[in-house]
């Protein structure tokens, strides 16, 4: 089955999937092996990662590249954060080709301008696309994808921005009319009660697709009762391994001595085995003694 049918299956499922987030090629290997069947493709991860801010200053390509290194080292699904698309209707369906050019299974893209910000900075000052506009965009990409599984989520950003159920519903309903295969509800709140009533008025019209970063208290048993369909967990590699790198910095830096940190990081071998070096190893013996 290929990757873009897998990610759709899940979306379809009536029961939630889990997909975790991965900004490179190391960290995607680790979520596949640890037995996730998706990755997220975060930007605000995919952007930290590389020094820069979840505003659009990585360009498109750019993120591509890292997509490329993840894709390659993993056989699940992957979805990509695709922001805004990175421009108007055009750049959104130029990017739905070179996806698949690389075999990501789908892209989620967000009903803001470009440049975006990330919706947990200033969300109430985010100004949304018209939906007309939107609509065209989602359209566009439908129209491009040639594997007929390809994903389209359209992620509504109308609760970050302030604008209310009446106003989240009319973009959801506009974009599942428009093409998408699924909704994505963000949510700023700390409690899951914007989502509750957007499942409740929705009543199961396309998938939904939930990001709980800020309302991490929620029981997870929550997301089966209300019928959710996907759970992004959503930046916590990149956030897990920002504080092991700080604290292992500052550790060194405070004791210039390796004494105490061997046995508090990932042994080599671990990492030679991350690589695949073993494989190497045995194509070497193959190939280079061939002469
Ligand atoms: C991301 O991971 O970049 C997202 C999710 O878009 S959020 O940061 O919650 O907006
Ligand atoms: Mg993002």
């Amino acid at each position: 089955m290929n990757k873009s049918t897998q990610l759709k299956r899940m979306i379809q499922s009536q029961n939630p999937d889990f997909i975790m987030e991965a900004h490179n090629g190391l960290s995607a290997k680790i979520v596949e092996e640890t037995g996730f069947k998706g990755i997220w493709a975060s930007g605000l991860s995919i952007s930290a990662s590389m020094g820069v801010r979840d505003n659009n200053e990585a360009s498109w390509t750019q993120v591509l590249e890292v997509l490329e290194f993840m894709s390659d080292a993993t056989t699940i699904p992957i979805l990509l954060d695709g922001d805004t698309g990175y421009g108007n209707f055009n750049n959104a369906r130029r990017l739905v080709k070179k996806l698949e050019q690389r075999h990501i299974a789908g892209v989620c893209i967000e009903d803001k301008l470009f440049p975006k910000t990330n919706s947990f900075i200033k969300g109430d000052a985010q100004p949304l696309a018209p939906i007309d506009e939107f609509c065209g965009k989602i359209k566009a990409m439908k129209d491009t994808q040639t594997n007929e599984d390809f994903v389209v989520v359209a992620r509504v950003e109308a609760l970050i921005a302030g604008h209310g159920m009446d106003e989240m519903l009319r973009r959801a309903e506009a974009y599942r009319q428009a093409g998408a295969d699924a909704i994505l509800a963000h949510s700023k709140r700390s409690d899951i009660a914007e989502i509750e009533a957007f499942m409740r008025e929705w009543s199961g019209r396309l998938p939904v697709v939930i990001v709980p970063t800020k309302y991490y208290r929620t029981p997870t048993h929550r997301f089966y009762e209300l019928g959710v369909n996907l759970v992004i967990w959503a930046n916590h590699n990149l956030r897990a391994s920002v504080q092991a790198m700080q604290n292992i910095t500052q550790q060194l830096f405070r004791e210039r001595s390796l004494v105490q940190i061997e046995n508090n990081v990932s042994p080599l071998e671990e990492i030679f085995r991350l690589q695949d070096a073993e494989e190497l190893q045995a194509a070497e013996d193959r190939y280079l003694t061939a002469a």
